[in-house]
């Protein structure tokens, strides 16, 4: 097939340019110049980019032009839309790809951008590129900074209930610091056991007679970016601390393969603990708070949960054991464990404590001597070695703990700690431990072992012949492994009205009975943990965001006035070395005094040296994308009642956690502060699928550039050797040689072409081999319109009057390409699009109202040709954009629906109306999803056939 006079290269060039050029997607917002506040708005945002070097390939346009299409067809329909794009531009990647080009990261940032933002250009994108940001420059991220100050200016105020603009009540919110302040001058409020911990003695002093340092310590365990000693994953042949997701499970860096060792160091934190349960429960709100009134998370279902566990809140009981003195029955101390199951408190066998738990890190000395065992010992540990020995395996054991990464994956070990604890319950007296699968970070750091009935303590106890004892039994009768599920109490005190009397219960009520009679004689209480941890926000590499505070003599930090510019650094690399004791000298401790000295208030500090993470810039880009030039706030209040929240956000699943966690945390910080208007900033949440790509390999397994297949009856080959090749299915990426870059492939097939493809491959969110096969398909379409509606439509065929049939026609295809994309199912909207134009193709003349409408629902998807013959038939001048999208008329489309009986196994069950020519999938989905037959069918797994009779009836088999 030919291509006739349909010269893509050429339309399309022109269009981009035009559209550049007249500001076609220019965006008002309220106090700008044209905006009208009548029209309701319409924000659609894009996960950035991140600027690392290699540009994008073609598997990265997805969400891009899933979005595009988006806010083009919703512009059409009369919205206000704010469409924009930026770059995530700080961070390491961005900087280890300058170093290895040997370009400062600031020329070779803005070098990507430059290249990425040509790459968006050239397909045909309507962002508005006035709204341009990058993390990188100085305007945007003296904001970030900015945001800083806030966050460290602020605490958590637990006990603060209050209704959000919804009328919902809430729990805790972010309070000026200086609230605080006062609250403890004026008395209102003591000190924490978290405070007399840093106070000492002081403690018992008033507010004001702290002195500077002692209150700014005081303050450090409220402010919501605080420092702390934290254990690291430090890799000194990287010269940086590396976050859980960059160590491998050998506990070596993804990144060059080094080792990681773990490593105590004072790091900048971010309490987003505090907000863990507004974090949880607003996931599911009902209704939250926005400008106008409000919404709630449309997410999908995945991702929340993805969420809830990463929170992973649980709720459980604080129970306390006694240590004893050695030798004696004497209580030296107590023992805080967590646990879910105090049902199972009988079967405890002895306990954990981590590596780094007070106990055995400060109190060993004091608890090492079992000279004498108390009588009802197990005989193993009785003399088995001196207090000594004991001591000295205990200290290597800890020692080697510190230095190693220790994962989940690897074997449980643990060793005696000489000190031995007694049961609350049954007064038994038990061994305690140190291991490494009991962790410092989360309850207590200290577990009650239950082996049977729990998986890791069966484990340990297993391996180093510990006793176990069964107290629960499973509905198949008592377990001789491990049984970690419900059932009822066994080999505990008889059920009865005495003290953890809790036999024959139901695992439930013996929880809920142990946990009350605990409580009642001050040996528990209900606790929550989660698994959430506190943000580690310092970074020690160069490409970051400098923080605004500063170190005074004393040693504690305070804000500085913003901005604070990176320094110009021609050195900016990180000190590598073999040696994991080597201080950790990050690259802003080069930087010369004029940089590193700064004054506050009249007194010489220090500039903080570490940066911020990669993580910061993103947690606020969308607000300043309504807000993207100004140099007085961070972002009108103005502008941010109208635009927020974002009402579609369309990126990848890989964010699901992290980035859409750390931005609602800063968001829920700035809105208890006052800053911005909604609780939630990102209303709907759409994650694309991949684009995968086979890759092939020769022989030797090296891989052959994608360009360089040729494919004989399906079978791939080197175009060049003529050698057969093996077909790899997989990701896309550079190191397969299969991702071309998108200009490459829109030069050569058409970027019209190349977007309707990549939407044409499947459901948006499912993942989808690339085809070149598939895109030349795409291509044909493309030339047919042009042939129907240019080569012969523009003379010969144009005019007439609309048929019934083919006015019919057209509106169910209205109906169904706006019902299809309002819900991003673009693939079939296309497939519509394409049937119908198969229909156009074969009628004798074209009526300018069909042309006109048809190319309304081309646009959105192949702007550029749906411009250009807009254009030729005389409909306008690059404005399709900004064309009414078109509306079926009911009357027409109405009755073209069907009455359907619904059978399951042979049984009429119901019925439903539907269009004479739905497909089967929708069919399908529509009736598995009434009220009536899901009851019948229960769970869609069941259904075993769907059988359709066109026009007749519905068939299921379950
Ligand atoms: C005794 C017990 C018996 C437990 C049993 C479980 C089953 P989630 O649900 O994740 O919160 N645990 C507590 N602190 C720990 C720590 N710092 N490191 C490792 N494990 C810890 O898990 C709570 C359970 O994890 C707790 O309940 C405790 O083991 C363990 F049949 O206590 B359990």
């Amino acid at each position: 097939m030919s291509e006739g006079s349909y010269n893509f290269r050429e339309i399309e060039k022109r269009w981009r340019n035009y559209w550049l050029e007249a500001e076609t997607f220019k965006t008002r917002g309220p106090g700008e110049e044209g905006f009208n506040p009548e029209q309701p708005k319409f924000y659609i945002l894009d996960m950035f980019p991140y600027t690392s070097g290699s540009g994008l390939h073609m598997g990265h346009p997805k969400g891009y032009i899933a979005s595009d299409i988006y806010c083009r067809y919703k512009r059409m329909c009369g919205f206000n839309v704010l469409h924009p794009m930026g770059f995530d531009s700080f961070g390491l990647p961005a900087e280890q790809y300058a170093r290895e080009n040997n370009i400062h990261p600031s020329v070779a940032t803005e070098r990507n951008i430059e290249t990425i933002r040509g790459q968006l250009q050239f397909l045909g994108m309507a962002y508005d590129w006035d709204r341009e940001i990058a993390t990188s420059r100085q305007n945007y991220y003296c904001w970030t900074q900015w945001i800083f100050h806030q966050i460290f200016s602020s605490w958590f105020d637990r006990d603060c209930r209050w209704k959000d603009g919804s009328g919902r009540e809430n729990n805790g919110k972010a309070r000026p610091i200086a609230e605080l302040i006062s609250a403890f001058a004026t008395g209102q409020r003591g000190f924490s056991e978290a405070d007399k911990r840093v106070l000492g003695e002081d403690a018992r002093k008033g507010w004001e007679a702290l002195d500077e340092g002692q209150q700014a310590a005081v303050l450090n365990n409220y402010r919501l970016a605080y420092q702390k000693e934290v254990m690291v994953n430090w890799c000194p042949a990287l010269g940086t601390v590396l976050a859980n997701e960059e160590v491998t499970n050998e506990g070596r860096s993804e990144r060059g393969d080094h080792p990681v060792y773990k490593r105590p160091l004072k790091q900048w934190m971010m309490r987003i603990t505090d907000y863990a349960d507004r974090l949880l429960e607003d996931l599911d709100a009902p209704a939250l708070p926005d400008g106008r009134g409000t919404f709630r998370l449309e997410w999908p279902e995945s991702i929340k949960l993805m969420q809830r566990n990463w929170i992973g809140r649980s709720a459980g009981t604080e129970v306390l054991f006694d240590i004893l003195r050695p030798g004696s029955q004497e209580v030296a101390e107590g023992l805080k464990v967590f646990t879910t199951r105090p049902d199972t408190l009988f079967g405890v066998t002895f306990m954990v404590v981590a590596p780094q738990h007070p106990l055995v890190v400060q109190g060993s000395d004091h608890y090492l001597v079992p000279r004498e065992w108390p009588r009802d010992i197990d005989a193993r540990w009785k003399g088995a070695d001196s207090s000594l020995e004991i001591r000295q395996a205990v200290a290597a054991y800890i020692e080697e703990g510190h230095m190693v990464t220790q994962r989940e994956t690897q074997e449980k070990t643990g060793i005696f700690s000489g000190i031995m604890a007694r049961n609350p319950v049954n007064d038994r007296i038990i061994p305690i431990f140190v291991g490494d699968y009991v962790s410092m970070e989360y309850g207590s750091g200290a577990i009650m072992a239950v082996p049977a009935h729990d998986e890791r303590d069966f484990e340990f106890a297993c391996k180093y012949g510990l006793e176990i004892v069964h107290v629960v039994e499973g509905p198949d009768g008592i377990d001789d492994e491990c049984y970690a599920g419900d059932g009822t109490s066994i080999n505990s005190p008889a059920a009865g009205k005495g003290n953890f009397a809790i036999n024959s219960l139901p695992t439930p009520e013996a929880k809920a009975k142990i946990a009350a009679d605990l409580e009642r004689v001050g040996r528990g209480k209900r606790a929550v943990n989660y698994k959430l941890r506190d943000w580690i926000f310092s970074r020690q590499w160069y490409w970051g965001e400098p923080f605004p505070v500063a170190e005074r003599p004393e040693g504690y930090s305070v804000a500085t006035d913003i901005p604070v510019y990176l320094p110009e650094m021609e050195d900016f690399q990180p000190r590598t070395s073999e040696d994991p004791n080597r201080p950790v000298t990050p690259p802003l401790s080069r930087a010369g005094d004029d940089w590193r000295k700064v004054l506050v208030q009249g007194v010489e500090c220090r500039r903080e040296i570490n940066v911020m993470p990669q993580w910061a810039g993103s947690c606020w880009y969308y607000l300043r994308f309504i807000d993207p030039s100004n140099d007085q706030v961070f972002c009108h209040e103005s502008k941010e009642k109208y635009f927020m929240p974002v009402d579609l956000y369309i990126g990848g699943a890989e964010h699901a956690v992290l980035h859409l966690l750390y931005s609602r945390f800063w968001h829920k910080v700035l809105f208890d502060l006052g800053h911005v208007s909604t609780a939630e900033p990102f209303k709907k949440l759409f994650n694309q699928g991949m684009i995968t790509a086979d890759a092939f390999a020769d022989e030797r397994g090296v891989y052959v550039d994608i360009r360089e297949v040729e494919f004989r009856e399906g079978e791939p080959f080197n175009a060049r050797t003529g050698e057969k090749l093996q077909r790899l299915a997989g990701k896309m990426g550079k190191r397969y040689k299969n991702g071309l870059p998108p200009e490459e492939v829109g030069y050569e097939f058409g970027v019209d072409t190349f977007r309707l493809y990549e939407m044409y491959m499947g459901p948006l969110e499912a993942s989808a081999p690339w085809s070149m096969e598939g895109i030349r398909g795409m291509q044909r379409f493309l030339q047919r319109v042009w042939r129907n509606f240019v080569d012969q439509g523009r003379n010969a065929k144009r005019g007439g009057q609309l048929t019934p049939e083919v006015e019919k026609l057209l509106h169910r295809t209205i109906k169904k390409v706006s019902e299809h994309i309002s819900v991003l199912r673009f693939n079939t909207s296309i497939s519509t699009l394409i049937q119908f134009n198969n229909k156009l193709v074969q009628l004798r003349s074209l009526p300018s109202e069909l042309t006109r409408n048809f190319l309304l629902l081309l646009a959105p998807f192949a702007p550029h040709i749906a411009e250009e013959i807009w254009e030729i038939w005389g409909f306008g001048r690059g404005n399709i954009s900004h064309a009414r999208w078109p509306e079926a008329d009911d009357e027409l489309v109405r009755e073209e629906t069907v009455t359907l009986p619904i059978q399951i196994n042979g049984k009429v069950r119901g019925s439903v109306d539907v269009a004479v020519d739905i497909e089967e999938d929708d069919l399908r989905r529509i009736v598995l999803g009434m009220e009536n037959i899901r009851r019948h069918v229960a769970d869609e797994e069941r259904v075993r056939r769907f059988i359709v009779v066109p026009g007749r009836i519905v068939n299921i088999v379950v």
